[in-house]
């Protein structure tokens, strides 16, 4: 046993659930009939969203909502959800983050079956490790049509972080069939030479956009509601709010910052890490940051978010402490104290605990390119013409991730957290995630992790088009 194990075995003992993950001691879901359960039933299927007054989008949904409806349970308790079809094709859900055993995990023709038009599948999983999570479908494009929802396991005990919270589930949105932006992005020759670098001006997929390396996104949706038909956040002077933050979207990385206000980070990808005070926070597809915001600046000010790329933020979700007025002019560029401030850091994040170790993985580089006739890959290989990724069950393993392209890719693993390496020190001392934005143009970042759960899983980028074009693998525990 190394010392980090042994070490990690002691932040078990103390307390974390979540230490236990990353380093080897998942607390799988076994049946226990003796846990209360936490029921839900998702219909999915055609829906009318009003996205904004007067804007409609007719497109696929769960329970006639986009985001879906909140599923929360307490650690310690068991998930269920009753998911029926209605759609006119196949479906799964997929439990973004949520460690549990494979065959929930919601992979078609991997770890189920496809749920055919009007069949009903039961998930049911324990939630065991508290923290800020995202479901979504696993088949096709489904996700970015609105099959997406947030989901949330409370510590068994108090955190005492906050006084209340709020939800920001993140979303591109395209009134137009996914299927046709698919096909219009792989007929593009050579991606990744165009999309990622016409940040300037309205770019990055802003109303107006048009670029074959991207889908013709309208705007954006902040729980589900266009970005700029928002209803203002009330707040009170001395509280202090929780902002749960999930980005769903299918391709767009999003800045998020609010005017007159630092942004405490508690939380990356639902496991706590030690609190940092920034300005923004730039969020993958995929990820999800928890932050805390002492609210101390009377007046009213603008929650913003949008593309990283574009110098419109798209969302403006006005705050406003008790008995002022919303800002009569909305704000339609990044300010300077927040564009110019200070962004968060994957360095500048460490577990709450401190847990940490050196390397002992072994190390897999996996390089992220552009690959001819459309196909993104890793390693060269193009999915589902790709070689599976094999473990044995209790290896440690170094994934080295290179990026080559000229594109962000949010690399997320199922069935497993991975813990960032400092790449500085080559110590395994980050946060403890399960997704993570690897950078363009030579972006490397370096993750440990322990294969400790059995089954078939995937390991791909969450830009939903780079997946459908190649960008994943089959990860085998065995
Ligand atoms: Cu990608």
């Amino acid at each position: 046993m190394s010392s980090l194990t042994a070490l990690d075995r002691r932040s078990f003992l103390k307390q974390s659930t979540g230490a236990l993950v990353a380093l080897g001691f998942a607390p799988l879901a076994r049946a226990d009939e003796k846990r209360p359960v936490r029921e839900y039933r998702l219909v999915a299927g055609p829906a009318e969203i009003a996205v904004a007054p007067g804007r409609v989008w007719s497109t696929w949904a769960y329970n006639g909502q986009v985001p879906g409806p909140m599923i929360r349970a307490t650690q310690g308790e068991r998930i269920r959800v009753v998911l029926e079809n209605q759609l006119e094709e196949p479906t799964t859900i997929h439990w973004h983050g949520v460690p549990l055993p494979n065959a929930m995990d919601g992979l078609p023709g991997m770890t189920q079956d496809p749920i055919a038009p009007g069949e009903t599948f039961v998930y049911e999983f324990d939630a065991n490790v508290p923290g800020t999570y995202f479901y979504h479908s696993h088949v096709g494009l489904q996700l970015d049509r609105g099959l997406l929802g947030p989901l949330v396991i409370d510590p068994a005990g108090p955190e005492g972080v906050a006084d209340r919270e709020f939800l920001l589930f993140l979303d591109d949105w395209l009134p137009t069939n996914p299927d046709d932006a698919l096909a219009a992005m792989m007929a593009v020759t050579t991606p990744g030479m165009g999309g990622g670098m016409m940040g300037g001006g309205m770019g990055g997929g802003m109303p107006g956009a048009s670029s074959a390396t991207e889908p013709p996104y309208a705007g954006y949706l902040a729980n589900g509601r266009m970005g700029t038909a928002l209803d203002a956040l009330a707040v009170t002077r001395g509280e202090r709010v929780r902002v749960r933050i999930i980005n769903g979207s299918a391709a767009t990385t999003h800045r998020v910052g609010l005017t007159g206000h630092k942004l405490t980070v508690t939380h990356a990808d639902g496991q706590r890490v030690a609190p940092v005070d920034v300005d923004t926070l730039v969020i993958g597809m995929g990820e999800r940051y928890d932050i805390v915001v002492r609210m101390e600046n009377t007046g009213a000010w603008t929650l913003l978010a949008g593309s990283v790329d574009a110098a419109v933020p798209g969302i403006a979700l006005p705050v406003v402490y008790g008995g002022q007025q919303p800002s009569a002019s909305p704000i339609t560029v990044w300010p300077v104290s927040l564009a110019q401030g200070k962004t968060l850091s994957y360095a500048g994040l460490v577990p709450f605990d401190g847990r940490g170790g050196p390397s002992s993985g072994r190390v897999m580089t996996l390089t992220l390119s552009a690959g001819s006739n459309g196909a993104w890959t890793i390693n060269g290989q193009a999915y589902p013409n790709a070689d599976p990724l094999r473990f044995t069950l209790g290896e440690r393993i170094r994934f080295q991730f290179r990026n080559m392209s000229m594109l962000r890719h949010p690399m997320h693993l199922h069935g497993h957290f991975f813990q960032l390496i400092d790449r500085a020190t080559g110590r395994v001392s980050g946060p403890v995630k399960d997704t993570v934005l690897v950078e363009p143009m030579m972006g490397a970042v370096d993750v440990e992790w322990v294969a400790d759960n059995p089954g078939r899983w995937l390991l791909h980028c969450h830009h939903a088009y780079h997946m459908e074009m190649g960008m994943m693998r089959e990860v085998v525990v065995e």
